[in-house]
């Protein structure tokens, strides 16, 4: 079992994009033009979604009545507040005191995650789902803020305001804190960009299975800063510091015997959607530093999903943690080249943090992908020989985006999706296919001939995609001139 290993992709300084993509996508040009166009107004109509959602300031709490004259109108008195805590949410999400109060805090999580609301993001105990705790905090003077700590769960909502009445607002003192929604200071992506001549695309070619009826793997989960476009980075949460992680390899039969280790600083897990287990024990989440053993057969065959499931499982697999594994079906023909694609999207954080959880919830992507980069293969374009067989595996890893995978100047002779041939050479109807559909976490592999010598476009043909990242080149015969 071959086990792929991290190319080094942060190597600052964009260049300018290479002019093979223009020609590559000169057939869509019109079409990106209105998908841009498009892409726009939905956005502006986007904004208003994003405005902070101001639960009224809870009123009127029971105030204790110890209090002594003072020049702060609060002081030695206590205000009680409930509060509820939730799956990325905080009620009511402000609260209003006099200045010098002590605060009481009853607290309920009612979501199904661990949660917690820390005063300026001090080191609080997390309360288990259907827990409740009571909190104490103060005399506090001015207004401030408190939220949870749980990584992500502040940017998607969870934060507490806390007003001082007759002060000036959130004057909190702990930097920028701030609401839920579009982040100015979130990295952006420069489509006119390319990487620099040093820059290493994942290679996309998959080996052949090594006929090993057991497949040890070891997989690390480490935090780590990767190059997601052009001058982009963000700190991925991956397997193996690659985001796909490995693309595993055996037979329908072969065992596959899994050590996952937590090398992270927070909670992770694996799910092979190629294994049949009961979850709560393979899958289970273990902590920084542990590790566990997930052994399976895959009995099926396919291309299959593997990704974190620990909670919330949108922002791990969405951040990194995503990978795909081949299982051959019986007789799986030779080919002259087989490459593996896994889709995913992008959703930026600021420059070099984590990527955007809200951004994720609201299914407002940056890049749709193949194999972690955006237009990865335009900018390193993968290479046939004329004549040549092509298979090419697919696997959706995507948290949000379907697939349409489709190859501009060819026809798929043969198509596998699911577990199953839609589509073999010599059809007695003489059937084409122009386009694998796939959802997310679906996967498949296409076949066809490569006749003529020439650039084809790999696309995912959903047009708001395709011009954002999910576009690669294959090029049989002379090559144009190289990128760089
Ligand atoms: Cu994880």
């Amino acid at each position: 079992m071959s086990v792929s290993t991290d190319p080094p992709r942060t190597t600052p300084g964009p260049q300018k994009r290479p002019q093979i993509l223009l020609q590559a996508l000169t057939p869509f040009v019109p079409v990106i033009g209105a998908a841009l166009a498009l892409g726009l107004v939905i956005g502006l109509a986007l904004v208003g979604i994003f405005q902070p959602q101001s639960s009224s300031a809870a009123t009127a709490p029971a105030a204790g009545t110890d209090a002594a004259a003072a020049a702060a109108p609060g002081a030695g008195k206590t205000m009680t507040f409930d509060i509820e805590l939730g799956d990325l949410y905080v009620k009511p999400s402000s609260i209003e005191i006099d200045a010098g109060a002590k605060v009481k805090l009853n607290v309920v999580n009612k979501g199904a995650m661990e949660h917690t609301l820390a005063l300026k993001g001090e080191d609080t105990p997390l309360i288990k789902p259907g827990a409740a705790t009571t909190m104490n905090w103060g005399p506090i003077n001015e207004s401030t803020q408190a939220w949870c700590t749980v990584e992500g769960h502040k940017a998607a909502g969870m934060l507490l305001d806390i007003k001082v009445k007759g002060a000036a607002a959130a004057d909190s003192g702990v930097g920028a804190v701030t609401k839920a929604g579009p982040d100015a200071s979130n990295a952006k992506i420069d489509a006119n960009a390319a990487p620099p001549a040093t820059w290493k695309a994942m290679d996309p070619v998959v080996k052949p299975a090594d006929g090993q009826k057991v497949h040890q793997v070891d997989l690390h989960v480490k935090e780590k800063k990767t190059e997601v476009a052009p001058g982009v980075t963000q700190t991925l949460w991956t397997y193996n510091g690659t985001a796909p992680g490995p693309t595993l390899r055996g037979r329908v039969g072969d065992t596959f015997r899994v050590k996952l280790t937590n090398d992270g600083s927070m909670n992770h897990s694996i799910d092979f959607h190629a294994s049949k287990v009961a979850p709560n024990v393979e899958m289970r989440t273990i902590k920084p530093g542990e590790s566990l053993i997930y052994e399976f057969k895959a009995n099926y065959a396919g291309i299959f999903t593997y990704h974190c499931g620990a909670a919330p499982m949108i922002h791990h697999m969405g951040n990194g943690m995503y990978g795909a594994v081949i299982v051959d079906p019986p007789n799986l023909p030779k080919v002259d080249k087989e490459i593996a694609l896994v889709q995913s999207e992008l959703y930026l954080g600021p420059e070099g943090k984590a990527s955007d959880l809200t951004k994720m919830m609201a299914g407002t992507n940056d890049g749709v992908v193949f194999n972690g980069y955006y237009n990865q293969y335009v900018h390193r374009p993968v290479k046939v020989k004329v004549g040549d067989r092509v298979r090419i595996w697919v696997d959706n890893a995507a948290i949000n985006e379907p697939l349409a995978f489709h190859t501009v100047g060819l026809i798929f002779d043969t198509v596998w999706k699911e577990g199953e041939y839609l589509l073999k050479p010599g059809s007695p109807n003489k059937g084409g296919s122009q386009t694998l559909d796939l959802v997310t976490t679906q996967g498949g592999f296409v076949e066809f001939t490569v006749d003529k010598a020439g650039t084809y476009t790999f696309v995912n043909h959903i047009m708001k995609d395709l011009s954002r990242g999910a576009a690669g080149l294959l090029v049989a015969g002379d090559a144009p001139a190289a990128a760089h």
